[in-house]
């Protein structure tokens, strides 16, 4: 399958020209909802805009984004999931597309993206898990594929997808944790494999991974933080390393990863929120800098970034 096959809903989405003036913060969506663990944001299409999944039953609504708002479209799965804590999405198969991979025990219920339809399959993987809020999809090996990493304790359960199925390993890592939802996995050190922080009070602790491993090296941060299911980690200023964020209001709390610590800023964002287990990270106006979306009832609250703050 070609990346291509990602491209059906670019035809929809060019009939809204990039670059038009729309209303930035608050973007219509169709208004139902699966629970929060089976609602995801990908670029499901492949158009370079972020889009919104949510799953209820044999139906996951395609939100596609049409920069302003979003074309709603019901794509069929076979109506087998696992446990929401550990719904995960991600390009399991490394064709492009971004899939849905939901896991019970030694059950893993993928649903492949073929660019207009999901195909559901049931994919075999070790029963071991830690925590869903310890649970990551990421490229943890290089290869282009992501993966699946859950931790406990010292160690990292690895599920490496082959694109056809999962292949276990166990990899050393610290077992200091700080709460699940101020635990993240993103690449924080520029080289393309995915690493693993989690912040303990006024401390980082950075988990290198080392395609074998995780190597731990602890940064001091400041510990103004808003709540953990509204802070995130990615590279929200374009240097390549993932920074951590953290809104509160009308706050938007910016930790800007420079290897050796953290560097503060404080942005403005506007003070209009849904639940933070329905707030995400993406890039929803196609610019390069990575946006956040809250989404609550038929609203999208979307908060671009303009490099020095999110409107
Ligand atoms: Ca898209
Ligand atoms: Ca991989
Ligand atoms: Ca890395
Ligand atoms: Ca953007």
């Amino acid at each position: 399958m070609k990346k291509e096959q990602c491209f059906h809903a670019l035809l929809i989405a060019s009939i809204l020209p990039l670059g038009s003036t729309v209303m930035a913060e608050e973007w219509p969506i169709n208004n139902r909802w699966g629970a929060a663990g089976f609602t995801f944001a990908e670029d499901f299409d492949g158009d370079g805009l972020t889009d919104i999944a949510t799953a209820i039953g044999s139906s996951v609504y395609m939100k596609f984004n049409q920069h302003g708002r979003f074309h709603t479209e019901v794509w069929d799965v076979d109506n087998q999931w696992g446990v929401a804590s550990h719904s995960l999405s991600g390009d399991f198969t490394g064709d492009g597309c971004p899939d849905i991979v939901s896991f019970v025990g030694d059950k893993a219920y993928i649903k492949i993206n073929k660019g207009d339809r999901f195909v559901s399959k049931t994919w075999k993987v070790d029963p071991q898990w830690g925590g869903g809020n310890y649970t990551f999809a990421g490229d943890f090996n290089g290869d282009g594929i992501d993966d699946v990493a859950s931790m406990l304790g010292g160690k990292a359960l690895m599920k490496l997808s082959t694109g056809r199925g999962f292949r276990s390993e166990t990899w050393d890592i610290d077992p200091h944790w700080g709460a699940g939802t101020y635990t993240f996995a993103a690449d924080f050190n520029g080289d393309g494999l995915a690493d693993i922080a989690t912040i303990i009070g006024d401390k980082v602790y950075v988990k290198s991974n080392t395609r074998r491993g995780f190597i731990t090296k602890v940064l001091p941060i400041t510990p103004q933080l808003g709540g953990g299911t509204y802070t995130f980690a990615d590279d929200f200023n374009g240097d390549g390393i993932a920074d951590i964020l953290s809104f509160s209001g009308a706050k938007a709390f910016m930790k800007f990863n420079q290897f050796i610590g953290f560097i503060n800023d404080e942005w403005t964002v506007p003070a209009l929120w849904g639940a933070g287990v329905y707030t995400f990270v993406g890039e929803f106006n196609g610019d390069n800098r990575l946006d956040v979306i809250s989404l609550s009832g038929g609203k999208a609250y979307v908060k671009l970034n303009s490099g020095s703050s999110f409107y």
